[in-house]
């Protein structure tokens, strides 16, 4: 197999790409990266070298490329079965499946009201805090909620959804960066303490950090 090369956007915003770059990591892959920086003239140009979906992130394996965040983590989950990509346990198994792709087609309000881009990175300080429309309420309401379903049930043995680190908490760590950035209140939403903690706990792991380091020297 050669090295995999993963396409990724601009680490200060590219939500998506964060997701596969923290499975992989988490792997202990050996891979190359490759930096398209977004909304440029010459962007689309860029991605399509690589894919004609049209988006990054896409891992290219053996000159196969692999668009989609969820389907590279799938990639990965199926190369490094001894990761722990996913909870030993099946039924915790099923659902943090369950909840990865709930992450991956759900949660629009959130997605377009607390969108990433160049006025709202990732890294750094807060942005102004948010006003929060009904839309965007239930998305953090029903965000609540599955953390703290998760955390009760599966989550002793490690701060994060089924205790130790799994391809959930890459999901949801861009999640976590975007209630950091737009300041939403989790517990005007519910939250018994149990959804900040573990949002504290995505922003602090160390992979997520290192990617935060080399985003905030992106925008110098
Ligand atoms: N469903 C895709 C979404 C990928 C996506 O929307 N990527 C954005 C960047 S974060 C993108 O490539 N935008 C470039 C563009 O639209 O020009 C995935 O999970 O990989």
């Amino acid at each position: 197999m050669d090295k995999p090369k993963l396409i990724i956007g601009d680490k200060a915003f590219s939500t998506w790409s964060l997701r596969p770059w923290l499975v992989l990591k988490h792997c202990g892959a050996d891979f190359d990266e490759v930096v398209i920086h977004l909304d440029q003239p010459d962007t689309a140009a860029e991605i399509a070298r690589y894919s004609g979906a049209g988006k990054v992130p896409v891992l290219v394996v053996d000159g196969v490329s692999i668009w989609d965040s969820l389907a590279i983590s799938v990639w990965a989950a199926e190369r490094y079965p001894n990761a722990g990509l996913w909870p030993a346990d099946p039924h915790a198994r099923w659902v943090a499946r369950s909840v990865t792709c709930e992450m991956h087609s759900a949660f629009g309000a959130l997605r377009s009201e607390c969108g990433m881009g160049t006025d709202h990175p990732m890294v750094g300080p807060p942005g102004p805090a948010k006003v929060v429309s009904e839309a965007l309420a239930a998305d953090i309401r029903r965000l609540v909620t599955v953390f703290r379903e998760c955390r009760d049930r599966w989550g002793e043995g490690g701060p994060y959804l089924f205790g130790a680190w799994s391809m959930a908490d890459a999901f949801y760590t861009p999640v976590a960066a975007r209630v950091r950035h737009y300041q939403l209140d989790l517990a005007a939403h519910g939250d018994d303490g149990t959804a900040s903690a573990y949002c504290a706990a995505l922003l602090s792991q160390p992979d997520f950090l290192e990617w935060e380091r080399a985003g905030l020297a992106e925008r110098g």
